[in-house]
């Protein structure tokens, strides 16, 4: 990265989005400056909302005054749930509780895939038991998914999960309450703030309302908001959801009928490699009740 950087605008310095609140953006340069900005408003008018990960080109603030966001960067990756831009390596947390949503976290793994970004899975508060990590690396072994024990209560299992978000702009998401944001602390020795399981519902509180990516020990990490809905895509073709299964990869073009969606078709290589214990029956069958939900979804989406 070079700084500053000559355009058409004139002077202006690059850097990257850490965080956003209200219409003020904070950005690290290069140098590990950072500087409070505002967005200008033909981001508004282009329809543009900067997201922490954006790369930009900003003119800084002279004192106390705040300076300008002027140009974001072209993305490599972009998330809108979380809502996040240039991640490489997501990382889903899974924890025993709040009880795990598998078929949001298919959801999650199947957009990112879409995007070219590499998944994992942290199964964390290990220390409340192992089932679920051993369930986990059972269901994801097949789509190449690699699954992570941790407990960040323990701090047990951090150094394999270091290793794999080290080496690319990475980030927790998953459900609220599962503990990205102690697993981040335990990770990195911070202080994020973290929150207590609502006792009656056995959910988190969103206790993280901003994402934020924090630079540590040869981490670049976004700590993320956590959620516990994801909307149907509204422009997916029901054929491309399939291409989103790593572990159908290998049958494709086996079944008996070229155009087969792996659904109930007869003479389906996906449904008998699913029989035979070859790829696993809970991903298949969780596939299919996304097929059907974005067929529904793409069947009415000029209504
Ligand atoms: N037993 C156990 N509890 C944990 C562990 N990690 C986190 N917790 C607890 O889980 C609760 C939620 O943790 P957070 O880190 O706030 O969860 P989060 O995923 O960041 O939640 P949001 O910010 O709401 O999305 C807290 O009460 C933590 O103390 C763990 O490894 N073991
Ligand atoms: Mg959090
Ligand atoms: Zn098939």
């Amino acid at each position: 990265m070079s700084n500053p950087v000559n355009t058409e605008n004139g002077s202006l310095r690059r850097g990257t989005i850490v965080r956003g609140v209200g219409s003020f953006y904070t950005v690290t340069d290069a140098a590990g400056e950072s500087y409070t900005l505002r967005c200008k408003k033909k981001f508004r008018h282009q329809h543009m909302t900067p997201l922490p990960g954006d790369e930009v080109l900003f003119s800084p603030g002279s004192g106390e005054e705040h300076g300008w966001l002027e140009e974001i960067l072209p993305r490599k990756t972009l998330c809108l749930r979380p809502p996040v831009a240039n991640v490489e390596r997501l990382v889903i947390v899974l924890a025993p509780v709040p009880e795990p949503d598998l078929l949001l976290t298919d959801r999650i793994i199947s957009r990112a895939l879409a995007q070219d970004m590499q998944v994992a899975i942290a199964v964390n508060k290990t220390d409340l038991g192992a089932g679920l990590a051993e369930q986990m690396a059972e269901e994801y072994a097949g789509a190449g998914i690699p699954v992570f024990p941790v407990s960040a209560a323990l701090k047990t299992g951090l150094e394999p999960l270091r290793a794999w978000m080290s080496s690319a702009l990475s980030c927790l998401t998953g459900q609220s309450g599962a503990g990205k944001s102690t697993l981040l602390n335990a990770l990195l020795d911070l202080r994020l703030q973290t929150g207590e399981m609502s006792r009656k519902i056995s959910r988190g509180k969103n206790t993280t309302r901003h994402a934020e990516l924090i630079e540590k020990n040869g981490l670049r990490v976004i700590d993320t908001a956590g959620f516990n809905l994801l909307e149907a895509e509204k422009d997916l073709q029901p054929e491309k959801l399939k291409e989103r299964y790593p572990e159908f990869l290998p049958y494709e073009g086996r079944c008996r009928f070229r155009e087969c969606l792996h659904d109930r078709e007869p003479g389906c290589a996906v449904t008998a490699a699913a029989e035979a214990g070859e790829i696993n029956a809970l991903r298949v069958s969780r596939y299919r009740q996304l097929l059907e939900e974005t067929r529904t979804v793409w069947r009415d989406r000029y209504g």
